[in-house]
């Protein structure tokens, strides 16, 4: 079992949110500062941002390893689009640290996003 900190269509309410709506929803986190949001149309991308004091919105979850092999599919890790690293997350009840899906790509003129990925309201 992996704990994930999903921060785009993968949290309830989003278009990919089936892959993991049968896992377990520990609750709602935010990473340490030094991350934030482009878009990239009709998903989020996460990325390191230095001068960032924010941090970015999310949920946990744990999922099980076939699960997680079906995210990595998703999210493209073996083209390149996301990587998954492991990130330190704000003070919470929940859990410390996560695994999460880091944007590995240029992201210079993309939008910005800021500190969290609307859902329902695009
Ligand atoms: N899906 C992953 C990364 C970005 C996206 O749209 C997530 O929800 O965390």
């Amino acid at each position: 079992m992996t704990t994930v900190f999903l921060y785009g269509t993968l949290k309830r309410g989003g278009s990919n949110h089936a892959f993991v709506a049968h896992q377990r929803f520990l609750g709602t986190a935010r990473t340490v500062p030094g991350f934030t949001l482009y878009s990239l149309g009709d998903y989020p991308g996460m990325v390191r941002a230095p001068g960032d004091t924010a941090g970015v919105t999310g949920e946990l979850w744990v999922v099980d390893d076939t699960c997680l092999a079906e995210l990595d599919k998703l999210e493209g890790l073996d083209e390149g689009l996301y990587g998954r690293i492991d990130v330190v997350l704000a003070p919470n009840p929940l859990a410390s640290s996560a695994q999460t899906y880091l944007y590995a790509r240029a992201h210079d003129g993309l939008s910005p996003l800021g500190d969290h990925w609307p859902v329902g309201n695009l």
